[in-house]
């Protein structure tokens, strides 16, 4: 059993965020390129793995992980020393899980209705996100007064919230509002995050070359 850690990715695509927790987490692993195009993704050895043919996916000690959240959830837990998850008797551990789950149960699936809107979408009451107006309200509330989820610590949460409020700001399902751009700016700044920027540029090369 390998205590290596494989990632499984594309580099424009959620794999960018178990990418990034990985450089924050600071040990080593190694990429498997998975090309859509070429639906590497949809392949019986991938499908073993993942039954839903997504990434992220990542392998490590012959345990597979995906959904991007728990990816980020397992690796701060798998290596505390990088401390990225207040510890289990910590009480700030509750607001770490509390918004790394609504960024993922709620922020997700309310910015991608909010870009690609339902024909007869459910009452709010019954919708797990309730209205987007409420998610807005409340990631704001998660990073303020900030600079991170967690006050002065930069956690787990942040990668996958931060990814949330990046992603949404460029597809413009999330209006600019002065502390989502100063907390985008304050996490684009992270050397873990621009180094992954740097290893997506080359990997989208890679996938250009005809193979
Ligand atoms: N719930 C998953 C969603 C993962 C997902 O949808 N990944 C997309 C890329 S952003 C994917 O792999 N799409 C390929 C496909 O479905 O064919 C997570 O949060 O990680």
């Amino acid at each position: 059993m390998s205590d290596e850690i494989t990632l499984y990715t594309h580099p424009m695509s959620r794999g960018h965020i178990a990418h990034w927790m990985l450089e924050e987490v600071g040990v080593p692993y190694r990429i498997e390129l998975i090309d859509f195009d070429r639906g590497t993704n949809k392949s019986p050895a991938f499908l073993a793995l993942n039954p839903m043919g997504k990434v992220p996916t990542i392998v490590h000690r012959g345990v597979v992980v995906t959904e991007a959240a728990a990816v980020c959830a397992y690796l701060a837990d798998a290596f505390p020393q990088a401390g990225l998850a207040p510890a289990l008797d910590d009480p700030r551990r509750g607001t770490y899980l509390r918004w790394l789950f609504f960024a993922a149960g709620c922020g997700e699936p309310a910015l991608l209705d909010k870009v690609s809107p339902r024909k007869d979408p459910p009452p709010s009451r019954s919708i797990g996100y309730g209205s987007y107006d409420e998610v807005i309200a409340a990631l704001e509330s998660a990073i303020r007064p900030g600079p991170y989820v967690l006050g002065e610590q930069f956690s787990a949460a942040d990668v996958y919230v931060g990814s949330l409020i990046g992603w949404g700001m460029m597809v413009k399902s999330i209006e600019p509002r002065p502390a989502f751009v100063a907390y985008a700016k304050r996490l684009d700044e992270r050397p873990a995050m621009q180094r992954v920027n740097q290893q997506c540029e080359k990997l989208a090369e890679q996938l250009k070359k005809p193979g």
